[in-house]
C-alpha cells in the first residue's frame, strides 16, 4: 500500500535577492528548436541599495550568473540591449543598480529598449518597503503621492513594470517578466526591488527553481490576410518591399529573397532591417527615406504597391510622409504588431514575418505575379546611377576637392584632416570582412552607413535607430561582444567625437573583460550632423561646433554670448590611452588601412581616432523631413528657410 499521507510541499529557503538570482539561472528561451540561456549573465554598479541584497546574492551564485562590474549605469542598459539585438531577441543580460540616481541612470536606456523593442531585464533597487527609516539617503520625497519613488520614473518606458513589496510577490513577477522578456512587443522590463525586501528570506516552493523554457513565438498568418496581399501584389505594377528590422529578428531573411527574386520586387531596407538581405541581387538596393539612396527614394516616389515587412516605419523611413508621391500607392504590411500591421492605413498580415513571407512567397508563385520588364529596367538603372556615385564619395584614394564645401566652411582648413567621414567608411568597408559587425547609433554615422554601408554577406550592420542614443555605440560593442566570442569576427563602432566625449567610460570596462573591439572616431570638432540640420533650418552656425569662446562669458552683460574661437584641443588618442584602450591616431588612407590591420587582432579595445574633414557630406538622399524653422525672426535667412519649408509641408500626406 502506498503512503498517501499529504507531504508538506517542498521549500527553498532564500532572500528575495537570492531568489531573483536563482530564478534568472533557470530560464531558458527556445527559438525554433534551440535552446539557450536566457538570461546567462549579471551587469551592474552596487551602492547601499543593493549591495546588501542582490550583491550578496551575486556574489554567492556567481558560478551561475556571472557578475559584470561597469561604470556608468545607462551603459550596463545599453550593453545588454546591444546583446539582445545580436542575438535576435532571444537571449538578453539583466542590470542592477542602486536606489536613486544608480536606477534613474538606467531610465534612458529603459527608453532605447523599448523604443526599439529590445528585451532588456532592469532591477533597480528602491527605497525602504518599511518605511521604518525616514527618508533614506536618495529618496524622493513625494508630497503627496506617498508610495511613488523615483524608480516610477521607469513606467512610460518599459513594457513591463513591477515593485516587489512582499517576497512571495516574486512567484508571479518573476514569470511575467520573463513572458514580456520573450514576448514579440518586447522592450525594457522592470522588477523595481525595495532595498530591504532584497534581503528578506522567504520560503520558495522549490519547484519554482525548477528549470523554465520560454517559446520565441512564430505566430502564423492568417490565409485570407495572406490572400488578399498576394492580390493586391498581382494588381500592382510598380511595386517595392520595405525590410525592417522583424525580417532581422525573424530570421526571415531567404524567405523575403525568395518573394523579391520570385517576383521581380525591388527592396529597400530601414535602419533596424539593414543587411535584412544578404544576398547581392539587381533587386538588393539599401536604404529608403531620410538617409537612403537618391535611387530608392525615386522608386518610392513612383511605387503604386508598398509591402513593409517588420517596421514600424518611422519618419525617416517615410520622409515624414513625404515620399510616397504616387496619389494611387496602396500599402500592406507584415507585422506581428497589431499597430504597426495598420501603419500608413496598410492591409496587414498579423503573423511572424518568416512564416508571412514564405506564405506570400507561395501564393506568388501560384499566380505567377511578376513585376515588368519596364520596372525592373528602371530599378536596375537608378542603382547603377547611384553605385558610381556611391562609389565615387566613398573612394579613399581621390583627394576630396575642398572647393565643393559649403560657404559657411572656410574654417574647415583649421584642421588636419585629409578624409571625408565617406572616405573613412569606405576604407572601413575594404577592411570589413563577413561575420564583422559595425555598429552606429547618433550623429553623423548611422546614417551614412544606412545609405552606404554593404551589409551583404555577413557584413552586419547593427544600427540603433529607434531612439538615436549618443552614447549607445561604444557600451554596444561590448554587448556584441559578449553574444559573438569568436575573436575572428571584428566588432567595430562607428562613432562621433562628441558621442565618445558624451560616454567613453565603458572603455575601461572593455579593458578590464579584455574585449577585442574597435572604437572608430571620426573627429570633426563638434555636433556636426546638427550642425548640417541647423544650417538647413537657421542659416547660420550656433552651438553645434566645438570651439573655443573668444574672450570670456559674461553672464547679465548683454554682449551676444557665441563659441566663435579656434577648435577645442582635445587629445582623444590620450583620453582613451588613460582608459586602457591601445589608441592611435591615423589621417591618411594608408594610415587608417595599416592601423586597422594593425588591430585587427588585438586582445583588448582598440580606439582608432580619425580626423575628417568638418561639413563634407555625403550625397543628399533627396528627400525632405519635418523639422521646422521659426515661423518669426529678426534672422532674413530663416524667413527664407521657413517659406522653403512650407513648400515642402505640400508634399506631406495623410495615407488612410
Ligand atoms: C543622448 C543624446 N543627446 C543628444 C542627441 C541629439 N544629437 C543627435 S546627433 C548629435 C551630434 C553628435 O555629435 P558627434 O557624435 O560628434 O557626431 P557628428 O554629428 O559630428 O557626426 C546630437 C547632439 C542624441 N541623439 N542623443
Ligand atoms: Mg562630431
Amino acid at each position: 500500500m502506498t503512503d498517501r499521507t499529504p507531504q508538506p510541499p517542498r521549500t527553498v529557503r532564500l532572500t528575495v535577492a537570492q531568489a531573483v538570482v536563482t530564478y534568472l539561472s533557470r530560464q531558458y528561451s527556445v527559438a525554433d528548436g534551440h535552446r539557450r540561456r536566457l538570461i546567462p549573465a549579471a551587469l551592474g554598479i552596487f551602492g547601499h541599495g543593493n549591495v546588501a541584497g542582490l550583491g550578496q546574492a551575486l556574489d554567492q551564485l556567481s558560478d551561475q550568473l556571472p557578475f559584470v562590474q561597469g561604470r556608468n549605469e545607462q551603459a550596463l542598459v545599453h550593453i545588454a540591449t546591444a546583446y539582445g539585438k545580436a542575438t535576435r531577441r532571444h537571449a538578453t543580460l539583466a542590470v542592477t543598480a542602486s536606489i536613486g540616481p544608480g536606477a534613474l541612470n538606467m531610465v534612458t536606456g529603459a527608453g532605447l529598449a523599448t523604443v526599439n523593442r529590445l528585451p532588456v531585464l532592469l532591477l533597480p533597487g528602491d527605497t525602504y518597503a518599511t518605511r521604518h527609516q525616514g527618508p533614506v539617503l536618495q529618496q524622493l520625497q513625494h508630497p503627496i503621492e506617498a508610495d511613488t519613488s523615483v524608480n516610477d520614473a521607469f513606467r512610460p518606458v518599459s513594457r513591463f513594470f513591477d515593485r516587489i513589496t512582499r517576497p512571495e510577490q516574486l512567484l508571479t513577477a518573476l514569470p511575467a517578466a520573463m513572458r514580456a522578456l520573450t514576448d514579440v512587443d518586447t522592450g525594457a522590463v522592470v522588477v523595481s526591488l525595495p532595498q530591504d525586501i532584497q534581503s528578506h528570506a522567504y520560503d520558495y516552493p522549490a519547484e519554482f527553481f525548477a528549470e523554465r523554457d520560454w517559446p520565441i513565438r512564430r505566430p502564423a498568418p492568417d490565409a485570407d490576410e495572406v490572400a488578399t496581399v498576394a492580390r493586391l501584389l498581382a494588381e500592382a505594377e510598380k511595386p517595392l518591399i520595405i525590410a525592417g528590422g522583424g525580417v532581422v529578428y525573424s530570421g526571415a531573411g531567404e524567405e523575403l529573397e525568395t518573394l523579391a527574386e520570385a517576383a521581380g520586387i525591388p527592396v529597400a531596407e530601414t535602419f533596424a532591417g539593414k543587411g535584412a538581405v544578404q544576398r547581392r541581387a539587381w533587386w538588393q538596393l539599401g536604404g529608403i527615406g531620410l538617409e537612403g539612396t537618391p535611387a530608392v527614394n525615386t522608386l518610392a516616389r513612383e511605387a503604386d504597391f508598398v509591402l513593409t515587412v517588420g517596421s514600424r516605419l518611422t519618419d525617416f523611413a517615410t520622409a515624414s510622409h513625404s515620399v510616397f508621391e504616387n496619389p494611387d500607392v496602396r500599402f500592406a504590411s507584415i507585422n506581428v504588431n497589431v499597430h504597426d500591421a495598420g501603419r500608413l492605413g496598410a492591409t496587414g498580415i498579423v503573423a511572424d514575418a518568416k512564416r508571412a513571407l514564405a506564405a506570400l512567397a507561395d501564393a506568388v508563385r501560384t499566380d505567377g505575379t511578376s513585376t515588368s520588364a519596364a520596372w525592373q529596367e528602371k530599378v536596375r538603372a537608378l542603382d547603377e546611377q547611384w553605385q558610381r556615385q556611391r562609389a565615387a564619395a566613398l573612394d579613399p584614394d581621390s583627394p576630396f576637392d575642398l572647393a565643393s564645401l559649403p560657404d559657411d566652411s572656410d574654417v574647415v582648413r583649421d584642421t588636419d584632416a585629409v578624409l571625408t567621414q565617406g572616405q573613412l567608411i569606405g576604407l572601413l568597408q575594404e577592411h570589413a570582412q563577413a561575420g564583422d559587425t559595425i555598429i552606429a547609433a547618433a550623429g553623423g554615422p548611422p546614417g551614412d552607413l544606412q545609405k552606404v554601408w554593404d551589409a551583404t554577406e555577413g557584413r552586419f550592420a547593427h544600427l540603433e535607430f529607434g531612439f538615436s542614443c549618443m552614447g549607445y555605440e561604444l557600451p554596444a560593442a561590448l554587448g556584441v561582444r559578449f553574444a559573438e566570442p569568436d575573436p575572428s569576427k571584428r566588432v567595430l563602432s562607428l562613432l562621433g567625437d562628441g558621442t565618445f566625449l558624451m560616454a567613453p567610460t565603458e572603455l575601461v570596462t572593455a579593458a578590464q573583460e579584455k574585449l577585442p573591439v574597435t572604437i572608430v572616431i571620426p573627429e570633426n570638432h563638434g555636433y556636426q550632423v546638427i550642425h548640417r540640420l541647423q544650417m538647413g533650418r537657421n542659416g547660420r552656425e550656433f552651438g553645434n561646433e566645438f570651439r573655443y569662446r573668444d574672450g570670456s562669458l559674461e553672464i547679465g552683460s548683454g554682449k551676444p554670448a557665441r563659441l566663435e574661437g579656434d577648435y577645442l584641443r582635445v587629445d582623444l588618442v590620450r583620453t582613451a590611452e588613460g582608459l586602457g584602450a591601445r589608441a592611435l591616431r591615423a589621417t591618411t588612407a594608408d594610415e587608417v588601412r595599416a592601423a586597422l590591420a594593425e588591430t585587427r587582432d588585438h586582445e583588448g579595445p582598440v580606439v582608432l581616432v580619425v580626423p575628417v574633414i568638418p561639413h563634407a557630406d555625403l550625397p543628399g538622399a533627396g528627400v525632405w523631413w519635418d523639422v521646422a524653422p521659426a515661423e518669426v525672426s529678426e534672422q532674413e535667412a530663416v524667413a527664407q528657410l521657413r517659406s522653403e519649408y512650407e513648400e515642402g509641408l505640400a508634399s506631406q500626406r495623410w495615407y488612410g
